[in-house]
């Protein structure tokens, strides 16, 4: 095997037990093979099989079978097969010498990191160390990263890149469901009669599931889309709503407005199912359609239509994404629409619902198992005496020990650069590209004492690390994932790691072991694990306790909650209405319209907004180095409307550059009539200069610490 440079033996000697996908079972003897997977990119989790000759990804196969895409894959699924034998691929631990790094070994590179975190907590105490974990990781490496930072570093300073994404949703979904998960399955997208679709790009960030919402339109539906871009889905829409960023929750109590003005409500479902109503009557009375134009920009006549399409359907699901969600009123945008769906009575029920699109291949799962600072195995509370009981019996450890809730991700990266954090472990997550005002995140980690990062490129991050442990890709361990819908879906072994490069968890149970804590994580596989996530998970909010890999296997996946072996999981919640609340009602929530932290003026006087592009992906770490994504969209571009483009003097592909409070960014400018004339938007998936977050700003949404990515004042011209 040219590819590995150690026998399975040797891998054996040196590692200690032999996780059960590196068996005869899936190696020996089969030269070629093709095994049914997932992409490892966005949460839809396209069904993919990877074709492998000698340890090594050599094409890919539809796997026609997976119902959720029944073959179909995206630009990214079609190429993401190319990253397992790439160059750069980190093959070694590498530590931080005079001239740069130098390749090490495991054993060097471990103590090197363990003693650092032994003598940071020794001065400082144990919440000076912090760990950053990902949602791209499994379920169980989620499980494993929450239980590493409470039992063997003993830190409150736990979180995750989730907090960039999920979390307004997240928080959202609770107050007003009291569940954090889509409310349907996607195959009841092609049934609604009327769909809204708010603040997400779906064409380019999903794009399997824009095949949901074509059939959907053939069998009779009408779209309507809200963006203050008219996107690739906006242009076959039949209703879009150009709002101006930042502005969503006016916009829902103007459509609200009307419904109750013109009686498209459910009062009926409304007094039998849910709670609060009153004061949300009372507020959306201000919002006529003339005040919400104005605060929104949408033309009333369109808020009256958005009203009259959305008031009067039989079926409806409401879909919305980060367009919504990365605001400092995140939460409060996800609740004012979902008050639209709750006024109308139409959820829990076979075409009408409601879902936050999930981002990151496990973005749902990443979120349930405790890799969040505020959250125990199970979607239980950090701060529930019952739930810290719980979890502090079953992992045989005092419940005093159990650290209290910490600090998010934004805000650990704060503390850094304050100095209170001296020492920090990341995982799956490149903060220097993808957290507003890089110009601060590279303040905060020059000022590390001790920085380990497990990657399996060198992320623009890690760079910045003392010791850099190369991880495993998806493809490369075993689990499982939580797709946007809540289906629990089983990663198959792939490949292993190649040469000195390990598998993600291992390597956390090894600091583990060598934290003196190895007791508690003596799985000998991933199933081992699952096996533990789902124990401790029975009887908690997100109950998993009757899943095992091989039903999800048979079952193609399980949706969650499924709390008995025999329990066939729940595709569709809030059957006959009744919510999770503990009176089984939902909440309507009254929150009026405020503005975003940071308003245009004379001196920045345009709104930037950011996001994405088909081609690439997140921090772009991964797709930045596919050479046919590359080609498709190299470097990042501003999206100008001619109307402005005019007025500043850009033609297109002028370089323009883009200032605002925090910094500035040069790029071509990419002149369109999609866009409104008061914003423009770059891609964030590029780093250093070409990096959008030079210029956003790292304002957080009081409730679910989420930036506000997706709104800033700006200034732009022409770069001479
Ligand atoms: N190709 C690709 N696909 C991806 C990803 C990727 O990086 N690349 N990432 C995955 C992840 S982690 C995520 S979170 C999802 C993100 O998926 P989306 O949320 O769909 O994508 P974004 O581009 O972040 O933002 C969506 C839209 O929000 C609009 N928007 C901006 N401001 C506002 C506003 O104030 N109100 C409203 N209503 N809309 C606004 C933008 O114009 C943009 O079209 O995609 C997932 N899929
Ligand atoms: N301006 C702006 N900024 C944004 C956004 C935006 O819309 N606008 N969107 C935000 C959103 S929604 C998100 S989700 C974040 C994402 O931001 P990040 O999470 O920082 O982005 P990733 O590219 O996923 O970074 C993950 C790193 O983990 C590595 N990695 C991936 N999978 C694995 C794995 O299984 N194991 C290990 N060991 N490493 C792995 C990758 O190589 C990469 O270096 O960005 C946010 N930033
Ligand atoms: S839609 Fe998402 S999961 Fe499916 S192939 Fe594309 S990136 Fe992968
Ligand atoms: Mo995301």
């Amino acid at each position: 095997m040219a590819f590995l440079n150690l026998t399975e033996d040797e891998y054996i000697e040196r590692y200690g037990p032999t996780p059960a996908y590196m068996s005869e079972r899936d190696l020996e003897g089969e030269p070629d093979k093709l095994v049914k997977t997932h992409c490892c990119f966005c949460g839809v989790q396209c069904g993919i099989q990877l074709k492998v000759k000698e340890n090594k990804i050599v094409g890919f196969e539809p796997w026609e079978e997976f119902p959720v895409n029944e073959g179909k894959l995206c630009p990214k699924g079609v190429k993401r097969y190319l990253q397992n034998g790439h160059p750069d691929r980190l093959t070694t631990p590498l530590m931080r010498s005079e001239d740069g790094f130098r390749e090490a070994g495991w054993d060097e590179a471990l103590s090197k990191t363990v003693s650092e975190i032994q003598r940071v907590q020794a001065t400082y105490g144990r919440d000076a160390v912090a760990f950053l974990g990902g949602a791209s990781m499994t379920n169980e490496k989620s499980y494993i990263n929450g239980k590493f930072a409470r039992v063997a570093l003993g830190t409150r300073n736990i979180d995750y890149n989730g907090r960039l994404c999920m979390a307004s949703a997240g928080a959202a979904n609770k107050l007003a469901f009291g569940i954090d998960r889509s409310a349907n399955p996607w195959k009841d997208i092609p049934k609604a009669k009327v769909l809204i679709l708010a603040g997400t790009n779906i064409a380019e960030c999903f794009p399997i599931l824009t095949d949901y919402i074509w059939r959907a339109r053939d069998n009779g539906a009408k779209i309507i889309v809200i963006d203050p871009r008219i996107t690739p889905i906006a242009r076959t829409a039949d209703l879009f709503l150009p709002v101006r960023p930042g502005r969503d929750s006016a916009l829902a109590h103007g459509i609200l407005h009307m419904m109750i003005e013109w009686g498209w409500i459910d009062e009926d479902f409304i007094a039998a199912h849910t709670n609060d109503f009153d004061a949300v009557r009372e507020l959306v009375k201000d919002y006529t359609p003339a005040h919400t134009e104005q605060i929104t920009g949408v033309p009333a006549a369109s808020i009256e239509q958005a009203a009259e399409l959305w008031g009067t359907a039989e079926t409806s699901m409401l879909l919305h994404a980060r367009g919504i969600e990365h605001h400092t009123k995140g939460v409060e945008n996800v609740l004012s629409y979902i008050n639209l769906v709750l006024a109308t009575g139409r959820i829990g029920k076979p075409g009408s619902g409601y879902g936050t699109l999930t981002g990151q291949g496990n973005g749902q799962g990443g979120r349930e198992h405790g890799q969040r600072c505020n959250q125990l195995p199970g979607g239980r509370d950090i701060n529930n005496p019952e739930h810290r009981e719980h979890i502090a019996n079953f992992w045989g450890i005092d419940e005093t020990k159990l650290p209290r809730e910490g600090l998010t991700a934004c805000e650990i990266i704060d503390d850094i650069e304050m100095g209170e954090i001296k020492a920090l472990i990341s995982i799956s997550f490149n903060p220097l590209v993808s957290i507003p005002d890089s110009a601060r995140t590279r303040k905060a980690l020059e000022k590390l004492e001790h920085f380990t990062a497990i990657d399996f490129f060198l992320s623009e991050t890690a760079q910045y690390a003392d010791v850099v442990l190369a991880g495993s890709l998806q493809e490369e361990d075993e689990g499982t994932v939580t797709t946007g819908e809540g289906r629990c879906v089983r990663l198959r072994p792939v490949v292993r790691p190649p040469a000195e490069a390990r598998v993600d968890w291992h390597i956390i149970a090894d600091l583990a072991q060598r934290l003196g804590a190895g007791r508690h994580f003596a799985h000998e596989t991933a199933a081992d694990i699952f096996e533990e996530l789902t124990a401790v998970s029975a009887g908690g909010p997100v109950d998993y306790s009757g899943m095992s890999y091989e039903r999800i296997e048979n079952e193609m996946g399980i949706f969650w909650p499924c709390p008995a072996p025999n329990h066939p999981g729940t595709p569709r919640l809030f059957a006959g209405g009744r919510f999770a609340h503990p009176d089984g009602r939902a909440k309507f929530h009254a929150f009026p319209y405020r503005p975003p932290a940071e308003e245009v003026d004379a001196e920045y006087p345009i709104f930037f907004t950011s996001g994405r592009v088909v081609s690439q992906y997140l921090s772009g770490t991964q797709t930045r180095r596919i050479g046919m994504l590359v080609d498709q969209y190299p470097e990042p571009l501003c999206e100008i409307h001619p109307h402005l483009a005019e007025r500043l003097g850009i033609a297109d592909s002028d370089r323009v550059r883009v200032s605002t409070r925090r910094g500035q960014i040069e790029v071509p400018a990419q002149i369109v009539k999609t866009i409104r004339p008061d914003t423009v938007f770059i891609p964030y998936h590029w780093p250093g200069k070409k990096a959008a977050n030079q210029i956003t700003n790292r304002a957080l949404d009081p409730i679910s610490k989420i930036p506000e990515f997706k709104v800033c004042a700006c200034k732009v011209e022409k770069a001479s």
